[in-house]
């Protein structure tokens, strides 16, 4: 009898489970957009307040339960001494979120050249990717429309996984939830070659 009804709990309570990866430069808005991510998926979470957020050192993870999934999230520090750290995570990851800051013209070449790098690695080839032109609040900033043939130019290293670049604003939550969705249906949709992990 337990083993019968805690086979039917779990069959009831397991969820899929996929990585995803937050990646970009220092300062794009990576842990204040998980923060976001959080506050709209997760109930009666009231979200940090954003000029608590500092600096990530290392790692910042984050789970949210969306559509029938469960998503975890590694935000990791996007200083150039700890970018040597993100492929250790890519062999294990479901999907990769690439945070632009659309403000900060003067890194946007930066920016694109650990995209280029990050795109390379063989381990991610296939790997669903979203990028986001974040802090559209702000004025004057670059839109999507300029962004995009920037980070095209690596058009066939992005290859035919699925990858949508979209406009953003972590800090006001604007785009937050569509990008989330987008994700949740391209994980799933390549969970035949990144099959979930279970858990209880
Ligand atoms: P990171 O994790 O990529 O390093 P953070 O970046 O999330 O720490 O954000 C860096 C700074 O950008 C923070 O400002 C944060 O409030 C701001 N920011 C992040 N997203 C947005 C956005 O969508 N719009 C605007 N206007 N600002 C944003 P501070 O001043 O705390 O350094
Ligand atoms: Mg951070």
């Amino acid at each position: 009898m337990y083993t019968l009804l805690s086979g039917l709990y779990r069959y009831y309570t397991q969820k899929d489970e996929y990585c995803i990866v937050i990646l970009g430069l220092d300062n794009a808005g990576k842990t204040t957009y998980l923060e976001a991510a959080k506050t709209k998926f997760t109930k009666n979470y009231k979200g940090m307040n954003p000029a608590k957020i500092t600096t990530t050192v290392g790692l910042n993870i984050g789970q949210i339960d969306v559509f029938g999934i469960r998503l975890n999230f590694w935000d990791l520090g996007g200083q150039t001494e700890l970018q040597s750290l993100w492929d250790k995570y890519y062999e294990e990851c479901h999907g990769v979120i690439y945070v632009i800051d659309s403000n900060d013209r003067e890194r946007m070449d930066e920016s694109k050249e650990i995209f280029d790098t990050m795109i390379q690695n063989e381990h991610l080839s296939g790997v669903p990717l979203l990028v986001l032109a974040n802090k559209q609040d702000l004025p004057d900033v670059m839109g999507v429309r300029e962004i995009k043939p920037v980070f095209q130019q690596a058009g066939d290293l992005i290859g035919r996984r699925d990858c949508l670049t979209m406009p953003v604003s972590a800090l006001t939550g604007e785009g937050v939830d569509e990008g989330i969705k987008w994700l949740v249906e391209a994980v799933k949709r390549n969970s035949i070659v990144r099959p979930p992990m279970e858990n209880d």
